[in-house]
């Protein structure tokens, strides 16, 4: 975990300056995978996974970025700015800089450093939340004072346009706008949505199955063509159907054999799911757990067989947990094609279980997994 005292002093010596510190959660997402692009329905919630971000004015008119992480120091002009992307991690933080730019603010020279121990590559969201942690800090030093869901359309731009990862909304807004011990059920249509108290006697317990995951590399943008073509068949008969969020399975039925196979499947996935998420936030807010596990499981199941975005070895992690003492609900979480698991279990066996499924998965894969027991954090915020 962070030490915020550490990172502050961490920032002094190395700029010789006083930082402003800010804090951006990672995320689970509980159900709704593939559905946010699709302008559905989607309920994470922020996790106790976090970017620490630290930033001071400097007066040599340059931007330079340090990350903890990779023990590196990058340095940019702050006008002009650097117009793309270069394959880099500071094309994260420098892709904000560069969409506040685009939206009318002067940059000044700034010195940041970061510092994250959401694990990369694990469906956590560790990009939202150097963006979310970049753009607070950033937005402190000019002055601008943007409302939450618009701040994390201007970070999922700079995910979207800077470092070129078609990414929907849901990572972005749930850093923004979590709330502590809720999950959020987002409509990524308006971005209205509905906070669901997680009960206190449930943990998150997150499994890690150690095989990366990456939007911006090949699956996930083919996941979203492969849909996008069906909602264009719809839409060929509908024309009021813009999204998959516009479609029905009746739609399927009638219309499914003028899609390619793989397309049929990948949307049969993303309008089951939008239906399963708002039946899944109404369970969690009227208690209903058992329901709530049902439909995780039928989302799995969903993810993996219809949208084929999941990994033999995910598949195991949720197989095996599926008779352990206190499992409420387990599925792949975020974009797919690895990372981790989100299990709900009842808290009283959440450590147990973590063992358990440790145990299990290593002597199943030959694999060492990370189990993590969390709860649902707050979203971004200043630190004093
Ligand atoms: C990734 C993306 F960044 C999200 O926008 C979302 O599409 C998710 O995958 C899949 O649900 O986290």
């Amino acid at each position: 975990m962070h030490d915020a005292k550490v990172f502050r002093s961490m920032h002094k010596s190395r700029f010789q300056a006083e930082p402003a510190l800010f804090v951006a959660p990672g995320r689970v997402n509980l159900i709704g995978e593939h559905t946010d692009y699709a302008e559905g329905f989607v309920m994470p919630a922020a996790i106790n996974f976090a970017t620490l971000a630290g930033i001071s004015p400097r007066g040599d008119g340059k931007i330079v970025i340090y990350s903890e992480n990779y023990g590196e120091e990058r340095t940019f002009e702050a006008e002009p700015l650097p117009e793309k992307g270069s394959g880099h991690w500071s094309d994260y933080p420098m892709g904000v800089v560069h969409v506040l730019a685009g939206e009318g603010h002067r940059i000044p020279g700034f010195s940041l450093s970061i510092w994250s121990d959401v694990p990369l590559a694990s469906g956590l969201s560790s990009s939202a939340a150097i963006e979310v942690a970049t753009a607070i800090a950033v937005e402190k030093l000019i002055c601008a004072a943007y409302p939450g869901p618009v701040l994390a359309r201007l970070c999922q731009r700079a995910e979207n346009e800077y470092v070129g990862a078609n990414c929907g909304i849901m990572d972005q807004f749930i850093s923004i706008g979590a709330k502590e011990n809720h999950a959020l059920l987002l409509d990524c249509r308006d971005l209205s949505f509905k906070l669901a108290p997680i009960p206190d006697h449930v943990a998150l317990v997150i499994a890690n199955t150690m095989v990366k995951h990456s939007v911006a590399g090949g699956d996930y943008p083919t996941r979203r063509r492969e849909s996008e073509a069906a909602c264009a068949v719809i839409a060929g008969h509908r024309p009021g159907v813009k999204f998959l969020r516009d479609a029905t399975l009746e739609d399927l039925e009638k219309w499914g054999r003028e899609m390619a196979p793989k397309s049929l499947m990948r949307a049969r996935h993303v309008i089951s799911e939008n239906l399963r998420t708002v039946a899944a936030a109404e369970a969690l807010l009227r208690g209903d757990m058992k329901e709530l596990g049902r439909l995780m499981a039928e989302a799995h199941t969903s993810y993996s067989k219809d949208f084929e975005g999941s990994c033999v070895e995910a598949d195991i992690m949720v197989e095996l947990a599926a008779d352990l003492p206190g499992l409420i609900g387990a599925r792949l979480t975020g974009g797919g094609f690895g990372g981790c698991t989100i299990n709900l279990v009842e808290q009283k066996d959440a450590h147990g279980f973590a063992e358990a499924l440790c145990a299990r998965y290593t002597l199943r894969t030959g694999i060492a997994p990370q189990i993590h027991v969390c709860h649902a954090a707050a979203g971004a915020h200043r630190l004093e």
